[in-house]
């Protein structure tokens, strides 16, 4: 008998049979802290190797319309990561995800609901934070998302989907929010003015990076777009980068959104959801700390433009996801995952509050 938690109402039962799992599975267990896919940890037990661990996912279709050009995004750019690793002498499995195949020898599994699942050999000896415990763990972080983008720089960019449309787009989620606001399908305007105000006052800043793009001042490179602290998982021993993960929104970017992304998320005295606000502050060591490593990280490519760039890419990154969250709670919480009344609007509060210091910062 398997052991399910937290899997109420999903077909596991159907996906386990797509699967060889080399052994006999024992136990599939929710995992993780993303806030977009269901992740389940799925352990078998093989007589002669022992247990064997592995990521389920579902992904979340009605935020990936098309699962299937996410798995080709992902299958494309770990089998050209796999290479490289395998040329310095990496050890693969360790160093990018591996997309393990159905019995048919698919990359995803279809459900008979129309759910779409994927499986990831588990990295082991790794660990995922969800907040910096050490500057140096948030240093090596950055390196590895630096050479991360330094790698994929010979990558065919044409060749990757847009797997969500504008998604840093800056401009287009602010309007997003203003017809969220203005539609206020929950009746929740009311209680967010301070938090609208705050971003109208800064709707031409959100013009910043992408106006750069159209006039040809900024590269456009493959990017992962999702680089927060917990989508990167570093070795237990050693505290280094290990492996770049949650591939699902690789696709053409701006380095000053990946470098944003990481310090909204990490560059902060508090976690993305804290509700008592006078914990939250950013913190600009950790912030020099970060740029400092990605900088090492991403070498020789990037441009004096990109790099003068990066302040932006934090601001604007802040505010973006700000306003997403913000968004999302106006509309009824239906993108971002939530685990109390109010978590979009707690973590709104945060993201804005960081974007106030980091103006102050920036200077
Ligand atoms: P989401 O898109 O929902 O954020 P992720 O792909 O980031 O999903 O996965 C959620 C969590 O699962 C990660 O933060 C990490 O802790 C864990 N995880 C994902 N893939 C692996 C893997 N291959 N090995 C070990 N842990 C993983
Ligand atoms: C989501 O999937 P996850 O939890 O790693 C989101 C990011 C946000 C982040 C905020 C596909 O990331 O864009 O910045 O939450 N991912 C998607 O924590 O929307
Ligand atoms: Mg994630």
């Amino acid at each position: 008998m398997v052991k399910v938690l937290g899997a109420e109402g999903l077909s596991i039962e159907e996906v386990l049979q797509a699967y060889d799992w080399k052994g006999q599975v024992e136990k599939v267990c929710r995992y993780g802290a993303g806030h977009i896919n269901d992740t389940f940890e799925v352990t078998a037990q093989n007589p002669q190797e022992g247990p064997l661990d592995y990521i389920l996912q579902r992904i979340n279709k009605s935020i990936f319309k098309i699962p299937e050009q996410v798995m080709e995004n992902i299958v494309g750019v770990t089998d050209f990561l796999r290479e490289k690793i395998v040329e310095r002498g990496g050890d693969p499995e360790r160093e990018t995800l591996t997309v393990y195949r159905t019995k048919n020898g698919q990359n995803c599994y279809k459900d008979s609901q129309g759910e779409y699942w994927r499986v990831y050999l588990f990295i082991e000896d790794a660990i995922c934070l969800q907040s910096v415990e050490e500057p140096q763990q948030f240093f090596e972080s950055a390196r590895s998302f630096g050479n991360f983008m330094n790698q994929l720089g010979e990558y065919p960019a044409a060749a990757l989907h847009e797997t969500i449309p504008d998604f840093h787009n800056t401009p287009v989620r602010y309007e997003n929010l203003m017809k969220a606001a203005e539609k206020d399908v929950m009746g929740r305007v009311a209680s967010v003015e301070k938090e609208l105000e705050f971003v109208r006052q800064r709707k031409e800043d959100c013009f910043y990076l992408v106006r750069l793009l159209e006039q040809g001042k900024l590269p456009l490179r493959v990017t992962h777009n999702d680089t927060k602290l917990n989508n990167i998982l570093l070795d237990s021993k050693t505290q280094k980068g290990i492996c770049i993960i949650d591939l699902d929104t690789i696709m053409p970017g701006l380095a000053a959104y990946d470098f944003g992304d990481s310090i909204r998320f990490g560059a902060a005295t508090a976690a993305e959801d804290e509700p008592d606000l006078s914990k939250v502050h950013f913190d600009p060591s950790l912030y020099q700390t970060y740029l400092e490593g990605y900088l090492q990280g991403a070498g020789d490519v990037l441009t004096r433009q990109e790099i003068d760039s990066l302040p932006w890419g934090a601001r604007l990154m802040t505010l973006e996801c700000g306003m997403r969250f913000l968004t999302d709670y106006l509309e009824g919480d239906h993108y971002f995952k939530i685990s109390r009344p109010g978590h979009n609007l707690d973590r709104t509060r945060t993201q804005l509050k960081l974007v106030w210091e980091m103006e102050q910062y920036f200077k």
